[in-house]
């Protein structure tokens, strides 16, 4: 094994884990010695190099019992460069997820998937299907580039949707780890089956622009320590934010001609989410643009940015060891002018672009050759079965049937792809049948654009709950807005169960941050396409008292919103002292009822003459909800318990 220069940590001690991957052999020990014996776990050391491998060590935190040994599990992560899955890949994992998982799948945040539930002894099965049906969990989790993302979007008519597709695939490709400690464990040395790399990424690869090469190792651009933590990347169209591009490390925006025809990319770089509470030193981040290069520059544009990070970023503190923190530290000039050195030459100024929309492509669509797309709502990415509700078997009917591509989407939703229209009916009712939704329309807009980490109870991060709490969450704020009269009013929520971020919530409209037990920090301010952070609001906020603390602000927004204005742009125009100072001289509103009652002769013999009483909010929950259980209007309810009333006073 040759290993490579340590990088320079001034001085300072490097983190355990920069000792973890210098003496794993290029991610092969402890794994590869401790897959082989008879226990339920990983050693700590261990777990930390298995994560490069695409798997977490968890326990389910519901059955922890003191004094009992952990009820010790393994989550799996898939790569899937701009959220491709092809129907074979996806047959296996649905399989695998009945034969070793937890009997679900999970679309995450970044356009792959997880399974849950998977124990020691059946992990090398489980990875050496995924490899041997066309996928890979290498390097989905680990200091390392994370899966690349892209717009799901599958429009044949628009080369830009194409041209991010395959820089998606490409810059995936290149950053890729070249060691063979993956092929050694999990397949006994067998090498994968996988699509031909593009030729020029290869030799993009071996290319050494200026130092962007660590000569002599098995990783000629990672080197023995890899990178300081992970690195995540996302190649878009201009006006697509679909792929939440301020959060990224690295963005690029793919630029054409007039004819469609690929010029270069915009880059964007320095976003990042992760933070911890009551820690100033760590924050949510948004990418700056850095500028422009040419089509032909652009894998050694990406190298030099891996490279600078890879050799400045701090490897002493793991807490401040992602890319934001160095641009932060340096700013944006400094850190150009470092890239431009491994680049070679001149970034050029950044190009101007339109602005950046959100879109979710539910629903069904033409794709711009004749075929149809058709995009699926999956509620906080969990693919299953439960009751009459068949997601997981109407996903699996139709692949099998229609054998389609699937691209995951950066909501945790997905697309198939490719279809013929003739095969739309038969498609559409086996969706039925399964009782699941293809008209995002008929989806409750809050749930429709929400989105929740796992959290409890496989997340070993999680401070409380979020996939598991946030539908009633949701049920409840849309009963409130209801209430103070914003009916037909949605925004953007997103939750998790601690700081991590891992459902992007400081990109909401209005995000829960678990904070303690049934607690959430709030952050309001985001703007409905993700191009604003949102800001903390208040630390603790219990989940009882959720319609407490939102009804001021809700009827603040009902009351001094501009026309069309959404939440999330509301609360940032208005500032939180405008927001804390409504909300300290709010009174409780009473809720109007209306009475009909009997026609008076006087008013016109065609429509009846309504009265209007208040009531307050506690005796109009009452009324509503005893309205409901019996299947009466609130009306009848009230002219009975009236009537009742005044007969006993006679
Ligand atoms: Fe994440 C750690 C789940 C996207 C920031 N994330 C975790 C772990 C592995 C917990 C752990 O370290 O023990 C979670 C596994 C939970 C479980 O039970 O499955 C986890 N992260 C997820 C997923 C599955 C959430 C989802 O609802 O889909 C997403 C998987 C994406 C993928 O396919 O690769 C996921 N994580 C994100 C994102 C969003 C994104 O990438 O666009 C972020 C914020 C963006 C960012 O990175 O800045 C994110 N996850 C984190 C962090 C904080 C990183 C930091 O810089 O501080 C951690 C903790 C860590 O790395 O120390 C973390
Ligand atoms: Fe776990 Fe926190 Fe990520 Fe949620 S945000 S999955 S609780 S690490």
């Amino acid at each position: 094994m040759v290993k490579s220069a340590p990088p320079p940590t001034t001085g300072r001690k490097p983190s355990k884990v920069e000792g973890l991957k210098e003496n794993s052999n290029f991610l092969r020990e402890p794994v590869a010695t401790q897959i082989l014996e008879d226990t339920t776990h990983f050693t700590e050391d261990a777990v930390q190099i298995l994560k490069f491998h695409g798997s977490y060590q968890q326990d389910n935190r519901d059955n922890r019992t003191k004094g009992q040994e952990k009820d010790y599990q393994f989550m799996l992560r898939t790569k899937n460069p701009g959220g491709l899955v092809p129907p074979q890949l996806y047959l296996a994992l649905d399989k695998l997820a009945d034969e070793y998982g937890n009997h679900t799948l999970r679309a995450t945040t970044r356009q792959g998937f997880q399974m849950h539930g998977i124990l020691k002894k059946n992990l090398k099965a489980a990875i050496a299907t995924i490899v041997r049906n066309l996928g890979s969990t290498l390097g989905a989790c680990g200091d390392i580039n994370r899966n690349v993302m892209a717009p799901p979007a599958p429009f044949k008519n628009r080369a830009e949707y194409q041209y991010a597709w395959e820089y998606a695939q490409n810059i995936a490709d290149l950053l890729s780890p070249q060691t063979g400690a993956y092929y050694e464990i999990w397949l006994d040395g067998e090498k994968a089956i996988s699509a031909e790399e593009s030729p020029e990424v290869k030799a993009a690869r071996q290319s050494n622009g200026n130092g962007t090469i660590i000569h002599d190792t098995e990783e000629p651009l990672y080197g023995t320590y890899y990178m300081p933590r992970k690195f995540k990347v996302s190649v878009t169209v201009p006006g697509d934010n679909s792929i939440d591009l301020y959060s990224q490390d690295l963005t690029l925006v793919v630029l054409t001609d007039k004819k469609g025809q690929l010029e270069g990319f915009n880059i964007f770089a320095g976003g990042g989410l992760g933070r911890t509470h009551n820690k100033e030193e760590t924050f949510a981040r948004l990418a700056d643009p850095i500028g422009y290069v040419a089509k032909e520059d652009v894998y050694s544009a990406v190298k030099a940015i891996v490279a600078t990070q890879r050799d400045y970023g701090d490897r002493t503190d793991r807490r401040h060891a992602r890319l934001k923190y160095l641009i932060n530290d340096w700013g944006v000039d400094k850190f150009r002018a470092k890239v431009e050195e491994y680049f070679g030459k001149p970034i050029a100024p950044f190009k101007q672009l339109p602005e950046f929309k959100y879109h979710d492509f539910l629903g069904w669509h033409e794709q711009g050759d004749g075929n149809l797309f058709l995009g699926i709502s999956i509620d906080n990415g969990r693919v299953k079965d439960e009751g009459s509700f068949q997601l997981k078997t109407a996903l699996r009917e139709i692949v099998e049937q229609f054998n389609l591509p699937i691209r995951l989407t950066p909501n945790q939703n997905l697309i198939f792809y490719e279809i013929t229209p003739e095969n739309k009916p038969a498609i559409q009712a086996i969706l039925d049948r399964c009782n699941v939704v293809s008209d995002p329309t008929t989806i409750e807009p809050l749930v429709r654009y929400a989105m929740a980490c796992p959290a409890l109870p496989t997340c070993g991060l999680a401070i409380t709950e979020s996939e598991r709490a946030i539908p009633g969450i949701l049920e409840r704020i849309r009963t409130l807005l209801d209430k103070v009269g914003l009916q037909n009013e949605h925004f953007v929520v997103r939750m998790t169960g601690c700081p991590n971020g891992c459902a992007r919530p400081y990109m909401a409209e209005l995000g829960f941050v678990g904070s303690a037990p049934e607690s959430y920090q709030v952050w309001l301010g985001g703007s409905p396409n993700q191009t604003r952070l949102a800001q903390p609001y208040v630390e603790k906020l219990h989940d009882n008292d959720i319609e407490s603390f939102l009804e001021p602000i809700f009827v603040y927004f009902r009351k001094s919103r501009k026309s069309g204005e959404s939440f999330g742009d509301f609360c940032d125009r208005v500032g939180f002292d405008g927001i804390r100072e409504f909300v300290a001289q709010y009174q409780p509103e009473t809720t109007p009822v209306t009475i009909e009652s009997e026609q008076p002769e006087a008013v016109s013999k065609s429509r009846k003459a309504r009265y209007r009483v208040s009531l307050h909010d506690d005796l109009y929950n009452k009324v509503k909800a005893t309205a409901t259980s019996q299947g009466r209007s609130m009306t009848d309810l009230v002219k009975d318990a009236l009537e009742a009333y005044f007969q006993s006073l006679s």
